[in-house]
């Protein structure tokens, strides 16, 4: 078959991608290797910057994000046995929207399915050709049966361990990365989450994340060694650490309940220069990673699709490529201030195993000039919330 765009993953990023390029008029398949429950089954981020919040809505999928999604005005963060409010909205006049990627995804999908635009769930061994030629081509397995798509341009969507990212010679890619030396476990629970914004924990005993995905389901992380596994870890076992880690008042409004979900997520910076090789753009996770304690990768994921989208309407609107080219210094320009905001949130948060003295007085002095500050609060408020575009 022939399409003007090859869209290979249906995670946030290939299915806004998808939707924002349908509106535009443009020609799209997306090839996702997994089914659609498989992907749906997956538990990541919670929070959408207000950018984010604008670009579902501009791609007609904000609907019921608008209806149930819950705005937050502030985070708190706590440290030495005090919490401290970040007043997101007094210092930035912006607010974050509680939303969970799983909605998200439910609604891009929802909008794809409606619009009747071509979406191939366990689409297998997708190999990428002709990059370079100004024709790519994709193929891909699926059902036994073999298929190839001549197209104008493909989208790398395909997250960190897809094959979009690998199919541009090493030579051409430089990478960055910091891995860190623990995980998050995170526990997804039907019980009303202990506070009504989120709560970052900085305890002797390590990380912990108090978040929610609405007024009756609550998100749970607990930073934990990265040889444990989820096996290693009772439901009871990680509500007993979890009060370990949380203040007082804190422990009083926790509720405990059977997880519905519970897994273990690495750490990890990661960026992957150019974005762009030939007609093959990257997008999303298939460039990026950053650890979740500043919520920017779903958010990143936005961004980029933001750019790439407009680059790709203004080629096909005025023939010019001048956007498309521009495109991964445009993306790499925020992606590098997101990454250093979340590397920044989690050195500060997090308990290093055998720190130095010296990185223990540092951490202490950051969060101190950080609460006695009101412009070192407007800065990470600012990073929070999420930079211009
Ligand atoms: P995704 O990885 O979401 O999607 C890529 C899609 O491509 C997947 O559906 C995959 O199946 C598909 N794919 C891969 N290879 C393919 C191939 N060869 N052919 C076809 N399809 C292929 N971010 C936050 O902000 N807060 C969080 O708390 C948070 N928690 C996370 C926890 C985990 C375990 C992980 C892995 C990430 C987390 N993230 C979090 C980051 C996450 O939300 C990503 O930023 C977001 O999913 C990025 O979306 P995509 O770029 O679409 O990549
Ligand atoms: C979440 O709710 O999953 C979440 C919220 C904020 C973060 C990371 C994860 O920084």
């Amino acid at each position: 078959m022939r399409t003007q765009v090859a869209i290979i993953g249906a995670g946030p990023s290939g299915l806004l991608l998808g939707q924002l390029l349908h509106r535009a008029g443009i020609e799209t398949i997306i090839l996702e290797q997994r089914s659609k429950d498989y992907v749906l089954g997956r538990i990541r981020a919670g929070v959408l910057e207000q950018g984010t919040v604008e670009l579902l809505d501009e791609a007609g999928c904000g609907s019921r994000m608008r209806q149930e999604g819950l705005v937050h005005e502030g985070i708190e963060i706590a440290f030495g046995g005090a919490r401290h409010r970040i007043d997101l909205k007094a210092l930035t006049g912006k607010t974050v929207l509680v939303y969970g990627q799983t909605e998200v995804t439910r609604d891009l999908m929802e909008a794809r399915e409606t619009a009747g635009a071509p979406i191939v769930y366990e689409a297998l061994s997708a190999r990428i050709s002709d990059i370079e030629t100004g024709h790519p081509r994709v193929r891909y397995r699926k059902d036994d049966a073999e298929y190839e798509i001549e197209c104008d341009y493909v989208a790398g969507c395909d997250g960190f361990h897809g094959i979009s990212r690998q199919s541009i010679p090493e030579q051409a890619l430089r990478t960055y990365e910091r891995v860190y030396p623990f995980g998050w476990l995170g526990i997804l629970v039907d019980k009303p989450p202990l506070a009504d914004e989120l709560i970052y924990v900085n305890h002797p005993r390590g990380f912990a994340l108090c978040s929610m995905r609405s007024a009756t389901r609550s998100r749970y992380y607990l930073q934990c060694r990265l040889d444990e596994q989820v096996s290693d870890w009772s439901d009871e076992r990680f509500w007993d650490e979890l009060e370990r880690r949380l203040d007082p008042e804190a422990r009083k409004w926790l509720q405990r309940g059977p997880s519905i979900e519970k897994s273990i997520a690495p750490l990890r910076s990661f960026v992957a220069e150019p974005m762009r090789f030939g007609n093959l753009f990257l997008a999303g996770d298939a460039a990026h990673i950053v650890p979740p304690t500043g919520a920017k990768g779903l958010n990143l994921a936005a961004s980029d699709v933001a750019y790439l989208s407009r680059a790709l309407a203004s080629r096909y609107r005025s023939s010019s490529t001048a956007e498309l080219d521009a495109y991964p210094q445009r993306a790499l320009a925020r992606v590098w201030k997101a990454v250093r905001f979340s590397w920044w949130m989690t050195q500060m948060l997090h308990r290093f195993p055998e720190p130095s003295g010296f990185d223990e007085r540092i951490q202490a002095a950051e969060l101190e000039y950080l609460f006695s500050s009101k412009l070192a609060q407007a800065a990470l408020a600012e990073n929070y919330v999420g930079l211009p575009y």
